[in-house]
């Protein structure tokens, strides 16, 4: 057997053996949170993802949080949005990496923009920590940290990012180096998902780049850098098999979560994420271990990269 078609056969080996061991087709879904011990014993070190139902229906952000509430005690405060005129931020495009427009503009005037159909599209989406840093008014109607995360981690969350948007805005298929905790405060959120040991199925190209700029009400994508940044090449909503045969095999996991809903998203795992008009969300970036998972996913990562996938 030709070397890489051996190395390539290894890899679609080792994927169907995590299948069978330990990756199910659907999201596990808890009626009460984990221990601490239980979430790092059952979920962390194993490296799966859980939903706990109804597991923040009791913050008072699932009761108080709406536009109108935004609007009525907010809405001359000054956010940082992402605008886009397709509602693809950070997503590739006509063969270009392309970060949104950052505009800053007021909760009122947000709200007003993501009401209209007929806009751009703006969509809340800044992962700096935005709640903490930018909207410290709305900490007490949601957790500082997740208890039994926290516990289970040693560590309080890097960031904590609040999401607000309509069903344009679309976020392209990634993975982040974050033990996520995800809570939908309001409308709902599709992620569609891929274990890391899915990564010889999902197609990564190097891309240029760019960022849309509007100036004088015309959308322009201006580069930015030639340094390629490499990203997921297929779109799992509607992938295009012809182009991409080999994500025919990756096993595509579809999870929805609702308000009050909590989704423990771990490390690593691809996500493609899409969403009802109006979806509010609080999500706690907590830190991974750089230990045996992170360097073998590295390795698969790099070898498929050789592969030219
Ligand atoms: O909610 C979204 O649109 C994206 C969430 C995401 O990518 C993340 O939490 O890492």
């Amino acid at each position: 057997m030709h070397s890489s078609t051996a190395v390539e056969q290894c890899l679609y080996e080792s994927a169907e053996e995590a299948r069978e061991l330990y990756i199910h087709d659907v999201v596990p879904r808890l009626k009460s949170p984990p221990t601490a011990l239980e979430f790092y014993r059952h979920w962390v070190a194993q490296n799966r993802p859980f939903v706990v139902e109804g597991g923040a229906a009791d913050w008072p952000a699932c009761k108080k949080w709406s536009s109108k509430y935004f609007r009525e005690k907010y809405g001359d405060k000054v956010l940082s949005v992402a605008v886009t005129p397709n509602g693809r931020a950070d997503a590739v495009n006509n063969g270009k990496f392309i970060l949104p427009e950052e505009r800053e503009m007021t909760f009122d005037e947000f709200l007003n923009e993501m009401d209209d159909e007929t806009s751009d599209v703006f969509y809340i989406q800044k992962q700096n920590s935005n709640l903490t840093l930018d909207m410290p008014e709305l900490l007490p109607d949601v957790v500082e940290e997740i208890s039994w995360a926290t516990e289970a981690l040693g560590a309080k969350p890097d960031a904590v990012n609040f999401w607000m948007g309509s069903a344009r805005s679309v976020t392209s298929m990634h993975k982040d180096h974050y033990e996520n905790i995800y809570v939908v405060v309001k409308g709902a959120k599709e992620f569609i998902l891929h274990s890391p040991t899915d990564r010889p199925f999902i197609p990564h190209k190097s891309y240029p780049l760019a960022q849309y700029l509007k100036t004088n009400g015309t959308w322009t994508v201006q580069d930015i850098s030639s340094t390629p940044v490499p990203w997921v090449s297929v779109d799992p909503a509607n992938p295009k098999y012809n182009e991409y045969p080999m994500y025919k095999k990756a096993k595509k996991i579809t999870c929805t979560v609702k308000a009050g809903d909590l989704l423990y998203l771990p490390a690593l795992w691809f996500h493609h994420v899409s969403q009802t008009d109006g979806t509010i969300a609080v999500n706690y970036w907590y830190d991974m271990e750089f230990d045996v998972k992170y360097a073998y996913f590295q390795t698969l990562d790099k070898l498929n990269g050789l592969l030219g996938r």
